[in-house]
């Protein structure tokens, strides 16, 4: 097969929100699901500098996706270094917090316009009257940053516990991976 004869695009995409919402656990679920999904040896899942790096090539070229170890690690290299856009990751069981919002003016304040969601815990919710209202929630508060809420992709994840195998939850890997590929360039 040999190396491509055009260089490889790579997009940095870091994943933002605070401690708690399940960044880590998200991460290595996808790192789990790819593994399986493209076969293999091991999950494309790396440690670097105090955070998790993985890698995910699609038709667009390979999608970096960031996971550090701190939202104060975090912030840190927000401010640092451009990129196109970012994952934020909101818990369905504590919507939009503080630090989602913190996360988000960090993200704008470098430029960042293209912001994909994760609803993370969605296993843990049982009425979907409830994931909607933070659906809305979510939309609204990335309006008010002027982050397309109306049209970005906010994907419903349930990456821990028990019913991580469910199917529902394993589609929602690659609907993740599609989403990250087609909204940000
Ligand atoms: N049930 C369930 N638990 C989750 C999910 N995602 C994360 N958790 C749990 O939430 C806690 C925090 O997750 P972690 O990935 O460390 O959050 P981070 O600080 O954002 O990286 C851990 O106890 C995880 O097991 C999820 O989708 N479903
Ligand atoms: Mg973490």
């Amino acid at each position: 097969m040999g190396q491509p004869a055009y260089p490889v695009r790579y997009t940095v995409v870091p994943l933002i929100g605070p401690d708690g919402v399940g960044k880590t656990t998200l991460l290595q679920a996808l790192g789990g699901y790819l593994q399986q999904r493209d076969h293999l040896p091991a999950p494309p899942l790396r440690a670097a500098s105090g955070a998790l790096v993985l890698d995910t090539r699609g038709a667009n070229g390979v999608y970096q996706l960031v996971d550090f170890e701190s939202a104060a690690a975090q912030a840190g290299l927000l401010g640092a270094t451009p990129f196109q856009g970012a994952l934020l990751v909101v818990s369905a069981l504590d919507s939009v917090q503080e630090g989602t919002v913190a996360s988000l003016m960090a993200a704008r304040n470098v430029g960042i316009m293209r912001i994909a969601v994760a609803l993370t815990k969605c296993d843990q919710v049982a009425d979907p009257e409830m994931l909607g209202l933070v659906n809305m929630e979510v939309r609204e508060v990335l309006n008010k940053y002027e982050c397309s809420g109306d049209t970005a992709p906010v994907v419903y994840v349930g990456a821990g516990g028990e019913g991580r195998a469910a199917e529902r939850w394993w589609r929602a890997n690659e609907e993740l991976v599609q989403a990250l590929q087609t909204w940000i360039p």
